[in-house]
C-alpha cells in the first residue's frame, strides 16, 4: 500500500493554527525506514501559556453560552460531528498512524473505528449528564434539603504518549470535553501526526475556539510547564512511571489533581486445562499486539509445568511465522518499534536477560530480510528466575518471559511477583478457578480467557506503581468533574 504524505501542521491554539514562538520543529522519522519524513512543531512554556489562556477564556466566554455551562446535549452535538468526522477520514488517518509509529495499518484501522466509537460514547454520556444534575441526597432531617451539582473541574492538562497515538488522546480528550472542561493535549514528540489531524477535524466541526488546544513538543519543555502550571485544574497522564512520577510531584505543589496510567508488567497464566491452539493465539495477541508496546502487554507467562513444553514447541513454531514487515505492507502483524532509542532500550533488555543467565528461545534480533528501521524479533525468554531485569521491568517492546508453575497458588504468587499492577489474565476450562485468580490477582483489569480487550465503557488504569484513577465509562468522566454540594435550610425556625 502506498505511503502518504505527512500533513505540514503548527500548534493549534484558540481554534487557529499557530506556530511557535520560538519557531522550533522536531523531526518526524518514520521507524520503518528510518528517514526524516516531516516534522511537528515545538511548543515551549510561552506557548503553553497562550493555550491555557484560551482554554480559561472559552470556559467564560459568550456570557453564559460557554463550553462549562452548555448543556451536555450541546457539547454532545460537537463529539458526535467528531466522530462522524474521523469516520470519515479512516482510512487516511489509519496510515498515518501507520506510518508515524510502526503498528501494522490494520491495527491502526481498529485504533481509528475505537477513537470514533470512544467520541460516540462520551457524547451519549454528555447528554446522559443534564439529567444527573441537582441529584438529591437524602438526609436524616426534613429541615435541610440537599443535592449535588456536577460540574467540570475546569482547564485540564492531557500528556499522552506514542503507543496508540490518537487513541490516549481520545480516552482524555473525549469525556473532558463531554464533562464541559477546556482542554490543553500535549502527545508525544515521538508520534504527534494523528493528534494534529484530531485539531484538523476540530476545526472543521466548528468546536469553540479554545476548547481543545493541541500543542506538540518535547516533555521537559512543553509538558512540563503545563503539569506545573497555576490555571491548569487537573492533569491527566499516560506515560512511563518515571515522567508520572515527576508530573504528580509538579502537581502536589498546587494540590493539583492527577490521574496517572503508568506502566506494567502484566502476567497471564495459563492452566494445564486449556485448549492450546486458543491459548497460543491470546498468549501472542497479548503480547506481541502493537508490536508489544502495550502498556498492559501480558509480557510475563505463566505456563503449567505440565503443558509447558507442547506449548512453548506451538509459540516459536508460530512465532516463526508472524509476518514482520513495513506496517502498510499487505498481512504486516509486526511492524517496527516506535524509535531508535526504543529499538536500543529493548535490545539491551534482552542482552542483559542474556548475560543473566536466561535463554533466548526465539527472536531476540533483528530480523533478517530488514535491513533498515527499528524491527525485533518477536522474543521469548525462558529460565527466568524472578530477580531478573526482564521478570521485573517493563520492556515495551515484542518479548515474552516464561516461568512455569506447579500449583494455583505457586501461579499466583509469580503474577503478583511485580510492583506493576496493570492488567492480568487468566486461561483455563475450569471457571471456579478463574474466578479464585480474578480476585487473588492484583491488578485494575483481569481478562478471562483472553488477553487485551478493551472497551469505551469499562474502566480502565491499574494499581500499585501502574498509577491510579480510571479512564474511560463512567468512571473516565468523572475525572472531569467536581461535585458540588448544595445544602438549603427548609424550615420556618429560626436555626
Ligand atoms: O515516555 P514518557 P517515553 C514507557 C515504556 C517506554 C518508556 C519511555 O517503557 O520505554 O516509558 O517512553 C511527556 N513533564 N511507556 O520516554 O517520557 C512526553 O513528552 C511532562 C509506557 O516516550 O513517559 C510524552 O508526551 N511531560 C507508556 C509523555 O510524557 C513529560 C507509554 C510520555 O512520555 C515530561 C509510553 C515531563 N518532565 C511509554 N517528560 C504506557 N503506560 O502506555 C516527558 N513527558
Amino acid at each position: 500500500m502506498a505511503a502518504i504524505p505527512i500533513p505540514s501542521r503548527q500548534l493549534f491554539i484558540d481554534g487557529e493554527w499557530r506556530e511557535p514562538i520560538k519557531k522550533n520543529r522536531i523531526p518526524i522519522i518514520n521507524p520503518a525506514t528510518e528517514e526524516t519524513i516531516g516534522n511537528i512543531p515545538a511548543a515551549t512554556a510561552e506557548d503553553v501559556n497562550i493555550a491555557v489562556e484560551a482554554a480559561r477564556k472559552a470556559l467564560l466566554r459568550n456570557g453564559g453560552k460557554d463550553w462549562a455551562s452548555a448543556t451536555g446535549a450541546h457539547r454532545a452535538k460537537y463529539l458526535r460531528a467528531i466522530a462522524a468526522k474521523i469516520t470519515e477520514r479512516k482510512s487516511e488517518l489509519a496510515k498515518l498512524e501507520a506510518i508515524d509509529c510502526g503498528k501494522p495499518l490494520e491495527e491502526a484501522a481498529w485504533d481509528i473505528d475505537d477513537v470514533a466509537g470512544c467520541f460516540e460514547y462520551y457524547a451519549e454520556i454528555a447528554e446522559r449528564l443534564d439529567s444527573e444534575q441537582k441529584t438529591p441526597v437524602s438526609l436524616p432531617m426534613d429541615t435541610f434539603k440537599c443535592h449535588v451539582l456536577k460540574e467540570p473541574i475546569g482547564v485540564v492538562g492531557l500528556i499522552t504518549p506514542w503507543n496508540y497515538p490518537m487513541l490516549m488522546a481520545t480516552w482524555k480528550v473525549a469525556p473532558a470535553l463531554a464533562a464541559g472542561c477546556a482542554a490543553i493535549l500535549k502527545p508525544s514528540e515521538l508520534a504527534s501526526v494523528t493528534c494534529l489531524e484530531l485539531a484538523d477535524v476540530c476545526r472543521e466541526v466548528g468546536l469553540p475556539p479554545g476548547v481543545l488546544n493541541i500543542l506538540t513538543g518535547w516533555g521537559p519543555e512543553a509538558g512540563a510547564p503545563l503539569a506545573s502550571h497555576p490555571h491548569v485544574d487537573k492533569i491527566a497522564f499516560t506515560g512511563s512511571s518515571a515522567t508520572g512520577c515527576k508530573i504528580m510531584t509538579a502537581a502536589a505543589q498546587l494540590v493539583k489533581p492527577v490521574t496517572l496510567e503508568l506502566g506494567g508488567k502484566s502476567p497471564i497464566v495459563v492452566f494445564e486445562d486449556v485448549d492450546l491452539d486458543k491459548a497460543a493465539e491470546w498468549t501472542l495477541f497479548g503480547c506481541f499486539w502493537t508490536n508489544g508496546q502495550i502498556c498492559s502487554a501480558t509480557s510475563r507467562l505463566i505456563v503449567h509445568e505440565s503443558i509447558a513444553p507442547a506449548f512453548l514447541e506451538k509459540l516459536v513454531k508460530w512465532c516463526e511465522n508472524i509476518k514482520i514487515s513495513e506496517p502498510l505492507e499487505e498481512g504486516c502483524r509486526l511492524g517496527p518499534v516506535v524509535s531508535g532509542g526504543q529499538y536500543e532500550k529493548v535490545m539491551k533488555c534482552i542482552s542483559t536477560a542474556r548475560e543473566e543467565g536466561a535463554t533466548i528461545l526465539s527472536g531476540g534480533a533483528r530480523p533478517q530480510h530488514l535491513k533498515k528501521g527499528f524491527f525485533i524479533q518477536p522474543t521469548i525468554i525462558t529460565d527466568v528466575k524472578t530477580n531478573m531485569q526482564i521478570w521485573r521491568e517493563e520492556v515495551f517492546g515484542p518479548v515474552l518471559c516464561v516461568k512455569t508453575f506447579k500449583t494455583e497458588e505457586e501461579a499466583i504468587e509469580l503474577a503478583n511477583d511485580t510492583h506493576y499492577g496493570l492488567g492480568a489474565a487468566v486461561l483455563s476450562q475450569d471457571l471456579d478457578r478463574c474466578e479464585r485468580m480474578t480476585r487473588a490477582f492484583q491488578a485494575g483489569i483481569v481478562w478471562v480467557n483472553c488477553s487485551q480487550p478493551c472497551f469505551s465503557q469499562a474502566p480502565w488504569g491499574g494499581k500499585k506503581r501502574s498509577g491510579f484513577g480510571r479512564e474511560l465509562g463512567e468512571w473516565g468522566l468523572n475525572n472531569y468533574l467536581n461535585v458540588k454540594q448544595v445544602t438549603r435550610y427548609v424550615s420556618d425556625d429560626p436555626w
